[in-house]
């Protein structure tokens, strides 16, 4: 896991935003990107659009202000999207290469199910390309959109995306109004730092 900058002592954890078309994905790196707390402005890259088509792949990286030195590291932390339409799926497995957590965004309305249920699949197809597996990927999902009227219940989402032999944190959000955001970007940061540090700092 992880890249390790020994020469700039920089450790370096790729994020990958998952999940079906429309879910959120983009709204919670606009969410993180505006309000996430750097030290100073060198310390966020800007936000990049890596392809021209309105689902697009975004990418940008930020050094926290917290979790600064682990081992005398500085962790820098890089976030990106995936384009959630089928016909985008090599783009998804290349987005994928090198991946260190995963946030799975899952769309909470009922006619979404299917979507998500897809998209959780498909996501462990393209892992199996790379010949990785989801349960050695530390990853946390969440139950995006809230707030609209027609969601399912958590219960049922849990049961849907959340039955595996071992159960991964999960948070209901609303991303477009930044509640829950940070939340599920926590719990994967912390996950993540969590296995460096019992990893000993080896790249796997
Ligand atoms: N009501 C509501 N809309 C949201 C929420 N999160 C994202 N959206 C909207 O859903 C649409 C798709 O979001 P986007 O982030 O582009 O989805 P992506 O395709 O997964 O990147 C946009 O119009 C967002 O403003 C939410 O929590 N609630
Ligand atoms: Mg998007």
């Amino acid at each position: 896991m992880a890249i390790i900058n020994q020469a700039t002592k920089e450790l370096q954890v790729k994020i990958v935003y998952y999940g079906p078309a429309k879910c959120g994905k983009t709204t919670n790196l606009e969410q993180v990107h505006a309000n996430v707390q750097v030290a100073n402005a060198e310390n966020k890259g800007k936000m990049v659009s890596l392809a021209t088509s309105s689902d697009r792949t975004l990418f940008f990286d930020f050094f926290p202000l917290e979790a600064m030195a682990i081992k005398g590291f500085k962790t820098k932390f890089q976030l990106y999207t995936v384009p959630g339409q089928v016909i985008y799926n090599t783009t998804r497995q290349l987005v994928l290469r090198g991946v260190d957590g995963i946030v799975f965004v899952a769309d909470s309305q009922y006619d979404k199910m299917a979507e998500n249920v897809e998209s959780f699949q498909n996501l462990i197809d393209n892992l199996k390309t790379q010949k990785l597996k989801l349960e050695d990927i530390p990853y946390v999902l969440q139950y995006n959109k809230r707030d609209m009227p027609n969601v399912a219940p958590v219960e049922y989402m849990e049961y849907l995306l959340n039955n595996r032999d071992v159960q991964v944190p999960s948070f209901t959000s609303t991303a477009s109004k930044c509640e829950g955001v940070f939340e599920t970007l926590n719990m994967i940061t912390r996950i993540l730092l969590h296995k460096f540090i019992n990893d000993g700092g080896r790249r796997s």
